[in-house]
């Protein structure tokens, strides 16, 4: 029997966020966000779906608690709805009961012995702040309000929490929320140049937040604070050909480098990767020297979010990520080409599961980077096409997924010596899947979205075990089980958005 320990002291949880779950869109004097907008326009969210509702967390939150305690969880990962606290985005005007949401909230996992990591935005901006001042675009107006809304969090709920996430995947914001449009706000029209300044004003917003922690709050509160980033593993296209396999290898450095690298660079090196500079011009934003003095070593830990793997060859071609369902103008600046490997199993997004490109990820993190306080994996998961209840039951790809996933994990931290300190499975609980609403699972625990029921799926049992036993049992009863489902998962369409 194979069992793989964890180094002690391993932090696992799961993770979440406010609109994918809440609901209670117009109650409790929440203001709305870009996301209530975006999903109420016609034709940007499949079935029309809209996160009004969601699982209805936030009338349920002591329901799911003890889902969470029930699990074995130690740890969770949530995320406060800026519109919620600010319903205007400024702090002239302090919603109290949401205040009292994140308050009861906290205390309840407190309460369960389930300790808290928050997420500040997690993509819900208040929608004044997008119709009056330009969202992400709003430079100065968009930093000073991020910084007056991360200083009310600390003041309010920092004698609780003890590790800040300021942003959710920033590239997620740039690259979908302006680059192809496929998330709220939904521009595209000046892709070659927003997308860059977007990046470039969340990365700001960062820094400020963090300087208003350390300089505020860290020494009284004791806690850390980081920025999450979420990227595929890019492996060169294998080839024969030693000059196309050199080409490869660099198309591929390129890729992490536009992707990671992007946001990873400023926050570790102060500045933007020379390549992108090289291949942007005048496009791409410049920090200040003091700009870039706040950014250089803002992150107490890296906060890392994976998916996915893909080959990567140049090209030039426009369009060139449409393959993958990543279809836009601004691909071209990459310069790449994306492809899978038929071997490959597909999740339900039509992303591909590949294992051993999660630890390769990780490497690549610890070679260029070294991160003080390590990697903290704040995101992983899949989606499975479980919607009957039957098959959550049993589900065999996730747990098969999960176990493939933790073990390369595992041997990066064994073999390779990669200092990774905490992993959040992908989700807690079914919810909105943004662009695909309620059309795609990631949830541990399954939800019968008519009458809100929970129920646990399998993998949340398994991972249940992994937390308490701190380890992965290669041969567990799932072990080599066909995963049922899996033929349909296999063969499922690349998505279509994102
Ligand atoms: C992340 N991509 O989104 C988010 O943090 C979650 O809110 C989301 O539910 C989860 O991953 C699953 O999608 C991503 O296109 C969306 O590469 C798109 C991409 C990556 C992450």
């Amino acid at each position: 029997m194979t069992t793989l320990q964890f180094p002690e002291g391993f932090e696992w949880g799961t993770a979440t966020a406010s609109y994918q779950i809440e609901g209670a869109a117009n109650e409790g004097g929440r203001g709305q966000s870009i996301w209530d907008a975006f999903s109420k326009t016609p034709g940007k969210v499949l079935e029309g779906h809209t996160g009004d509702k969601a699982v209805d967390h936030y009338h349920l939150y002591k329901e799911d608690v003890k889902l969470m305690a029930n699990m074995g969880l130690k740890h969770y990962r949530l995320s406060i709805s800026w519109p919620r606290v600010l319903p205007t985005g400024f702090t002239d005007h302090v919603n109290e009961e949401g205040i009292a949401f994140y308050n009861n909230l906290i205390d309840e996992l407190l309460a369960n012995g389930i300790t808290p990591i928050v997420t500040l935005y997690h993509w819900d901006l208040p929608l004044a702040l997008q119709t009056e001042y330009d969202g992400l675009l709003g430079g100065k107006v968009l930093i000073d309000a991020f910084a007056a809304y991360a200083r009310l969090c600390f003041q309010r709920f920092g004698d609780r929490v003890k590790q800040w996430l300021t942003l959710n995947e920033p590239w997620c914001s740039a690259i979908l929320g302006y680059g192809n449009g496929h998330m709220a706000p939904g521009r595209k029209h000046k892709c070659k140049t927003e997308t860059y300044e977007a990046a470039h004003n969340l990365l700001l917003c960062h820094a400020h937040a963090v300087h208003v922690y350390r300089t505020e709050f860290q020494a009284a509160q004791d806690g850390k604070i980081a920025i999450t980033l979420n990227c595929d593993w890019r492996e060169p296209k294998p080839t024969e050909d030693p000059a196309e396999a050199a080409q490869n290898a660099e198309a591929a450095e390129r890729a992490l480098l536009f992707d990671l690298g992007w946001f990873a660079d400023p926050v570790y090196f102060g500045d933007y990767p020379e390549v992108m500079k090289t291949r942007l011009g005048d496009r791409l934003p410049r920090f200040t020297p003091e700009e870039s003095a706040l950014l250089k070593g803002s992150s107490d830990f890296f906060g890392l979010n994976h998916y996915g793997t893909a080959y990567i060859e140049p090209s030039d071609a426009y369009l060139a990520g449409a393959e993958c369902g990543l279809e836009g103008e601004i691909w071209e600046d990459v310069g790449v080409k994306q492809s899978s490997d038929d071997a490959w199993l597909r999740t339900d997004m039509g992303w591909n599961a590949v294992p051993w490109g999660f630890r390769k990820l990780l490497m690549w993190i610890h070679a260029r980077y070294a991160p003080a306080g390590g990697i903290i994996v704040t995101e992983n998961g899949c989606a499975v096409a479980d919607d009957n209840q039957a098959v959550a039951a049993k589900d065999y790809f996730r747990v098969n997924f999960y176990r493939g996933y933790l073990a390369e994990m595992h041997k990066a931290i064994t073999e390779f010596g990669v200092d990774v300190r905490g992993y959040y499975a992908w989700s807690f609980i079914d919810n909105y899947e943004w662009a695909f609403g309620y059309t795609k699972r990631f949830g541990l625990h399954w939800v019968n979205y008519e009458t809100m029921e929970r129920m646990p799926k399998a993998s949340a049992i398994w991972y249940g075990n992994v937390i308490r036993t701190n380890s992965l049992a290669l041969e567990d009863e799932y072990n080599r089980k066909s995963p049922e489902g899996n033929a349909a998962v296999a063969s499922a369409p690349v998505a279509t958005s994102y």
